[in-house]
């Protein structure tokens, strides 16, 4: 039987995390193929690496997974010379880029098929069908060119992790000791990345996660999550949970049961969730998983401004007056908030997306008034293709486009704006960009993060000492002092870029 190789880009410079993503697609074909994998963030050279496997002949079959930004930097020249060098080779893309960008990615010649949102019953039938020379017009969640046209076969149910098959922990450690996955991070010294759900029952407009699970949710039940972090706490001795859900907090009664299961477990953990889910949560179950471990929560707050969070598409119950009455709800159980904001969606004139910006910039201060400990993560908005939201059309309307050159997405430009960084938008200036990141380096100097555990408390002090009289008096202009201090004596590290 010909082999498959699984390749993880490298997507992190530190604090690497267990691959996810490969290995659920690993589960979804062990004991049928024979499998590799070669994780880019743990190779000096994995190109090196990659071409050493494919020499062995067996080797058929070659799955990238790939999310937007720098895990780019080595899918695209890595595929582009397995095509060069081993034709014979079929390429494999699957992951959020791939799904939100297949025709980048199939235009781009060297690679094959791209699945299509979860991979875990469309790899195997698409390895089992080319291995049978069968026909794939029939596999569910597939992408891919035929003819010289684009198809795209229907989207399945989505998979019950209850029933998928165990990750193999087991065999990742035979090529990558695991122990090495589990981070030093602000949560605990060995923490493990763990994903329970797949999608998010919402729809907001700018969310990527939106085109590819269009509003479903299914999550992994409280007891088989328990039973995994058990195997990796007694195992590898996991002390912390970092759960990679989109949304892990969608059910209360899941919520609920893992917090009275793990309480005992002295781990500490961080999620997903939205505001005005967690807002309907009563106090009992807050406090249950305050109790449990749960450190602090990641909500997309995104805007204090009610028209705006329609226009997002906010699921129509999230208000700027409950994203401050959460923020204080939640200090009573001494759970962190860690508030997102997407600042610089388009309206209709460029004073208007001023104006906006400027009303957020001070709801950010409230927020920091009503609770200090708010963590406050800036993006600024960057497209992505929700078909049929009004915001996206807005987006075309403005004459924005994505590249249609795979090679394009490797340039500068687009890797800040996969960063949500720079989003190219025609609607942003340079000075109101400029605006947003001098602001979040004020907010950032002002309110360090608690997340970067090698802050010492003296750069702590002295750089908040610094920024003092600029937050204050809203003066954010060329704060180059504080950039200077951030990048050379600090080397602060956000959160939203690397991890915790
Ligand atoms: C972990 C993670 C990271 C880690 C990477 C960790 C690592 N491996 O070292 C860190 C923190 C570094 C990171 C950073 C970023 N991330 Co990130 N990240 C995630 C996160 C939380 C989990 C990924 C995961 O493990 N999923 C679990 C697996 C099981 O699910 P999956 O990836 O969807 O895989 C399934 C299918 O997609 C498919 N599939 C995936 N790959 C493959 C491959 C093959 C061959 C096949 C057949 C199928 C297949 O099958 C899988 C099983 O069903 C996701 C959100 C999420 N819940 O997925 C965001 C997410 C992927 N990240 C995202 C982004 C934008 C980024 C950033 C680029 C920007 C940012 N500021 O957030 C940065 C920069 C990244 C960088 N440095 O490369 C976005 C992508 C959105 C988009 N526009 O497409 C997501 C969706 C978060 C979000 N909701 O916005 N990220
Ligand atoms: S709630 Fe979060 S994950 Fe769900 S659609 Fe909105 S932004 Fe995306």
């Amino acid at each position: 039987m010909n082999k498959v190789l699984l390749f993880n880009p490298r997507s992190a410079n530190n604090k690497f995390r267990i691959p996810n993503s490969i290995l659920q697609v690993a589960a979804s074909i062990d004991g049928l193929f024979e499998w590799i994998i070669v994780d880019g963030n743990r190779e000096t050279d994995p190109y090196e690496k990659i071409e050493t496997y494919l020499k062995q002949a067996d080797v058929k079959y070659v799955g990238f997974t790939v999310m937007p930004g720098p895990q780019l930097k080595q899918a695209i020249p890595f595929a582009k010379k397995i095509k060069e060098d081993f034709p014979n080779i079929q390429q494999i893309w699957g992951g959020y880029f791939a799904s939100n960008q297949y025709k980048a990615v199939l235009e781009s010649g060297y690679v094959d098929y791209v699945i299509n949102g979860p991979g875990d019953t469309a790899f195997p039938a698409l390895l089992k069908a080319l291995e049978e020379n069968s026909p794939i017009e029939g596999i569910s969640n597939l992408i891919f060119k035929k003819d010289g046209k684009i198809f795209k076969t229907k989207k399945a149910d989505l998979p019950d992790l209850n029933k998928t098959p165990a990750l193999p922990y087991l065999k990742l450690d035979n090529f990558y000791s695991l122990d090495k996955y589990l981070g030093n991070t602000y949560l605990g010294t060995r923490t493990l990345a763990y994903h329970s759900s797949f999608g998010c029952p919402f729809t907001c407009s700018f969310c990527a996660v939106v085109p590819i699970y269009e509003a479903r949710w299914k999550g992994k039940s409280a007891v088989l999550m328990y039973e995994d972090v058990m195997k990796i706490k007694e195992r590898w001795g996991a002390n912390a949970i970092e759960f990679h859900d989109n949304n892990f907090f969608v059910s209360e009664k899941r919520t609920v049961e893992f917090a009275q299961l793990i309480k005992k477990e002295n781990m500490k953990w961080w999620g997903e969730a939205r505001i005005d889910t967690m807002h309907k949560y009563k106090d009992e179950s807050l406090q249950l998983i305050a109790d449990a471990g749960c450190k602090m929560i990641f909500f997309g707050a995104e805007t204090g401004n009610d028209d705006v969070l329609k226009k997002m598409d906010k699921g129509g119950t999230q208000t700027g007056k409950q994203i401050l009455e959460f923020a204080a709800r939640l200090k009573k159980f001494n759970i962190v908030p860690e508030y997102s904001f997407v600042l610089g969606t388009p309206a209709d004139s460029p004073e208007l997306v001023m104006k906006q910006i400027d009303e957020d910039i001070e709801f950010i201060k409230k927020v920091k008034e009503v609770n200090p400990d708010t963590e406050i993560i800036i993006y600024v908005y960057s497209p992505v293709p929700t078909e049929g939201s009004e915001m996206y059309d807005k987006v075309l309307a403005s004459g924005f486009k994505f590249p249609v050159d795979l090679d394009d997405w490797l340039k500068g430009e687009w890797e800040n704006f996969d960063l949500r960084k720079n989003p190219l938008t025609p609607w942003l200036t340079a000075e109101i960009v400029n605006k947003i990141k001098n602001f979040e380096t004020v907010l950032n100097a002002y309110y360090p993060t608690v997340s970067d555990i090698r802050m010492k408390p003296i750069q702590r002090k002295v750089i908040r000492t610094l920024s003092k009289f600029r937050y204050k008096n809203n003066w954010y202009a060329f704060p180059y002092e504080l950039k200077a201090l951030q990048k050379y004596w600090i080397r602060y590290r956000q959160p939203e870029v690397q991890g915790f």
